[in-house]
């Protein structure tokens, strides 16, 4: 992602995303194809355990015809890696709270020079391409994420790290950090509200301005807040709620 030396720039959108609990990929497919901007597969509090696993539902979201992530369980390298040779398109890293667990994530999406990633090029037969390591290292999104105080605090200097594309907020543990529920959190509008500082930190370097939504009036308040990536419903809970009121429709008649 291009850096512009503190100069406030246009912040990159990535729109409106599914959040993927399900390990069916005929369900991804279904749910990735409604319309949604991309879909990230959560192997930290989804069902996907990564592996081969993690392939076949990145091919489903592929299929659908959008970007694949996967927010990976933890911020270690063996797991950003084994995602990215699953064929996702970017990582999501949870609870980065310092500027070398950034760097430690972001150089675990690149290959060499740049950074750690390793190579093996041997997914071919899963029907995954084989990277060309300067163009994967260019595509590649590391995007991590602000959830704690030491990591809202430190965000101007984590957006500052070579290799992040951005930050993504998660509210929920955000929130409980924070002593506030997620209405709380989403409502502070100040200047100084951690949702503003961590737009700003985007912002101020052209990053993508993350979050996980889960329902429509989160959207809107991240949304008029500036975030640019906003994950707006989960696949399971979608199903959920539709087959809720697909019941309570069958049963009013
Ligand atoms: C959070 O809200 O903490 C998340 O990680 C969203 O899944
Ligand atoms: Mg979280």
């Amino acid at each position: 992602m291009t850096q512009t030396g503190g100069n406030t720039v246009a912040p990159r959108d990535l729109g409106t995303g599914l959040w993927v609990g399900s390990t069916d990929a005929r369900v991804v497919r279904a749910a990735a194809g409604g319309g949604f901007d991309w879909a990230c597969v959560d192997e930290q509090h989804g069902g996907a355990a990564g592996g081969r696993e993690n392939t076949d539902l990145i091919a489903a979201v592929r299929a659908a015809g959008v970007p694949a992530f996967v927010r990976v369980a933890w911020n270690r390298p063996e797991l950003i890696g084994r995602a990215l040779d699953s064929g996702a398109d970017g990582v999501v890293v949870p609870m980065v709270d310092s500027v070398e667990q950034a760097r430690a994530a972001a150089a675990a999406t690149r290959f060499a020079p740049r950074g750690t990633r390793s190579f093996g090029p041997i997914r071919s037969v899963d029907g995954v391409a084989t990277p060309v390591p300067e163009q994967a290292n260019a595509d590649v999104l590391c995007l991590v994420m602000v959830e704690t105080v030491r990591g809202l605090d430190a965000v101007d200097d984590i957006a500052a790290v070579d290799g992040v594309d951005g930050v993504f907020i998660g509210p929920f543990d955000l929130s409980l950090a924070l002593g506030l529920d997620v209405a709380g959190l989403l409502a502070d509008d100040g200047e100084d509200g951690p949702l503003r500082r961590v737009v700003r930190a985007c912002r101020a370097r052209g990053l993508v301005a993350g979050a996980y939504a889960g329902s429509p009036e989160r959207v809107a308040r991240l949304r008029a807040a500036g975030f640019t990536m906003i994950a707006a419903v989960d696949d399971l809970a979608m199903i959920a709620r539709s087959a809720g009121e697909a019941a309570a429709a069958a049963k009013a008649r």
